[in-house]
C-alpha cells in the first residue's frame, strides 16, 4: 500500500516568506524524485522546489500567489512502495533536500536555489522566461542578463535568439569530439560554483580589454614584521597571513588612485567612483574558486583583517556561503603566493576594473648602493580594464603599492 508523505519547503536561505509563482504539477500526476513541483520567487531569486520522493500527487496545499516559508507543506504524495522503503531508511518524509544558499562569486550570481538539473540552473530568470527558453531549447547559462542583478529578461532571451539566427556576434563553435575514440575517458559533472565562475570569467574575458602590469615589492621588512607578530596573532586564535598586509596596502593605494576603485557605467560614458573600499579575496575550495568580499578594508586594522580573512575563508571551505558574501567588491586580490609561481595574469572580476595577482615571494640578490644584497621580493601582477585605466595609471598604482608594501610606515602618511 502506498504511503502518504507531505512534501515541504526546504531551507530557502534568508527568506521568511516567498511567493509561489508557478505550480508545476496537479493532483493525480505521477512525479519523479527531484522533479520540480513549484517555483518560488522573491525579489532576489527564483527557485524551483524539487520533490523529495517519487509518487503520485494526492493533494496540493499551495496555490499561485501564496506566501510560503521553510517547512510549509506543498502537497501530499502517495509514495511508490520501493521509494517509501528507501525514504524510511534515509530518515523518513522530513528528509528535505538541502537548498543551501550556494551563491558564488562574482556577482551577478545564482539565486539561493535548490540544486536541480534543470537547464538554466545558476541564473536569474523568471519562470516565464525559463519556460520560453525551454521551448526554444536555449541554454540560459549562455545569456548575459541586463536586468537587476544580472536577471535575464524576455528581451535578453529574444535578442540572444535573434543574434544566433543571424549567425552574428556568436563565437565560432568548438567542434564536438568523442574523446573515447582515443582512449578511456570519464565524465565528471562540474560543481555549480565552477559553472557559475566559468560563466563570469568568460564574460569578463570577452568584455574587458585586459592588460597586465607586473612589478616586485621588496617585502623583507614587512615579512620580518609579520613574523614578529605572528605569535601574538596565533595566541589570539588566528593566522597573520601575508594577504592581510596586502589588503591594507591595496586599500591605501585605491584611496590614492580612485579610478582603480571604480566601475564603468554600462553606457560606457561615465565612471562610477566608489567611496567605499570592499576587496574580494580569491579562496580555493573543493567546489572551486570563490571570491568573498572583505568590507571596509580601509577602516580595519591588519589583525582584524587577518582574523576576518581566516574566518571567512574557513566558512567558504565549509560551504557556509551567503549571497551577500559575494556582493559589492570594488577590487580583487588573488594570491597564489602560498602555492608558488613567479607571475600570472589574473582576469578582472568585472564590473571591477582591476585585480591584483600575488605570486610567491623569493629571496634574491638585489643591487643596492654598489653591492648585491639579499632581499625578499614579492611579485605582483595587476590586470586592468584598459577602457578605464591607462598604462601610466596602472604603472603608477603598482609602483605606489610596491612602495607601501616595501615600507608599511607609508600607510601612515
Ligand atoms: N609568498 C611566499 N609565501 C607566501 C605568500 C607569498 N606571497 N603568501 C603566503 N605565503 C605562505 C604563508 O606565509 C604561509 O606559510 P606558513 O604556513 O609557513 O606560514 C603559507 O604560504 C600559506 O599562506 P596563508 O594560508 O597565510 O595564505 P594563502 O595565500 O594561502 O591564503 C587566504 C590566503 C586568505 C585565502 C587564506 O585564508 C586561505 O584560505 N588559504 C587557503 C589557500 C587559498 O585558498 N589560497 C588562495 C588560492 S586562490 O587565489
Amino acid at each position: 500500500m502506498a504511503e502518504i508523505v507531505e512534501v515541504r519547503i526546504p531551507d530557502i536561505g534568508d527568506f521568511d516568506a516567498v511567493e509561489v509563482v508557478e505550480v508545476l504539477v496537479e493532483p493525480g500526476q505521477r512525479v519523479a524524485k527531484d522533479q520540480s513541483l513549484i517555483t518560488l520567487e522573491s525579489d532576489k531569486a527564483s527557485m524551483e522546489v524539487p520533490s523529495t520522493h517519487a509518487g503520485t500527487v494526492e493533494e496540493l496545499k499551495v496555490k499561485v500567489g501564496d506566501q510560503v516559508g521553510q517547512g510549509a507543506v506543498i502537497l501530499t504524495l502517495a509514495v511508490d512502495e520501493a521509494a517509501a522503503t528507501e525514504a524510511a531508511e534515509a530518515g523518513g518524509a522530513e528528509a528535505a533536500p538541502e537548498a543551501g544558499a550556494t551563491e558564488t562569486a562574482p556577482p551577478p550570481a545564482a539565486p539561493p536555489a535548490a540544486e536541480t538539473p534543470a537547464a538554466g540552473d545558476g541564473v536569474y530568470a523568471s519562470p516565464g522566461v525559463r519556460r520560453l527558453a525551454r521551448e526554444l531549447e536555449v541554454d540560459l547559462d549562455r545569456i548575459q542578463g541586463s536586468g537587476r542583478k544580472g536577471r535575464i529578461t524576455k528581451e535578453d532571451l529574444l535578442a540572444y535568439v535573434k543574434t544566433a539566427m543571424r549567425g552574428g556576434g556568436a563565437l565560432p563553435e568548438m567542434p564536438v569530439i568523442d574523446f573515447s575514440r582515443f582512449g578511456p575517458v570519464e565524465e565528471k559533472r562540474l560543481s555549480r560554483v565552477r559553472r557559475v565562475s566559468a560563466q563570469n570569467l568568460h564574460r569578463s574575458w570577452l568584455h574587458v580589454p585586459h592588460v597586465t602590469q607586473h612589478d616586485e615589492a621588496d617585502v623583507t621588512e614587512l615579512e620580518a614584521f609579520r613574523k614578529a607578530h605572528a605569535e601574538e596573532a596565533r595566541k589570539r586564535g588566528f593566522k597573520l597571513t601575508p594577504v592581510a598586509f596586502q589588503l591594507k596596502a591595496v586599500a591605501a593605494a585605491l584611496k590614492a588612485f580612485p579610478e582603480v576603485n571604480a566601475s564603468l557605467h554600462p553606457s560606457g560614458e561615465r565612471l562610477i567612483l566608489k567611496r567605499y573600499v570592499h576587496v574580494g579575496v580569491a579562496v580555493d575550495t573543493d567546489d572551486g574558486l570563490v571570491v568573498p568580499v572583505i568590507r571596509d578594508v580601509d577602516r580595519k586594522g591588519i589583525f582584524q583583517l587577518a582574523e576576518e580573512l581566516g574566518e571567512t575563508s574557513q566558512r567558504m571551505r565549509d560551504g557556509q556561503r551567503r549571497p551577500d558574501d559575494f556582493q559589492g567588491a570594488s577590487f580583487t586580490i588573488s594570491s597564489l603566493g602560498g602555492i608558488g609561481g613567479t607571475s600570472f595574469t589574473p582576469i578582472v572580476n568585472a564590473p571591477e576594473v582591476a585585480i591584483l595577482g600575488v605570486s610567491r615571494a623569493v629571496m634574491r640578490p638585489v643591487w643596492s648602493d654598489g653591492a648585491f644584497v639579499p632581499r625578499l621580493m614579492l611579485p605582483l601582477s595587476l590586470s586592468y580594464d584598459h577602457r578605464v585605466i591607462d598604462g601610466a595609471t596602472a604603472a603608477r598604482f603598482i609602483v605606489h603599492l610596491s612602495a607601501l608594501l616595501g615600507d608599511l610606515r607609508r600607510l601612515l602618511l
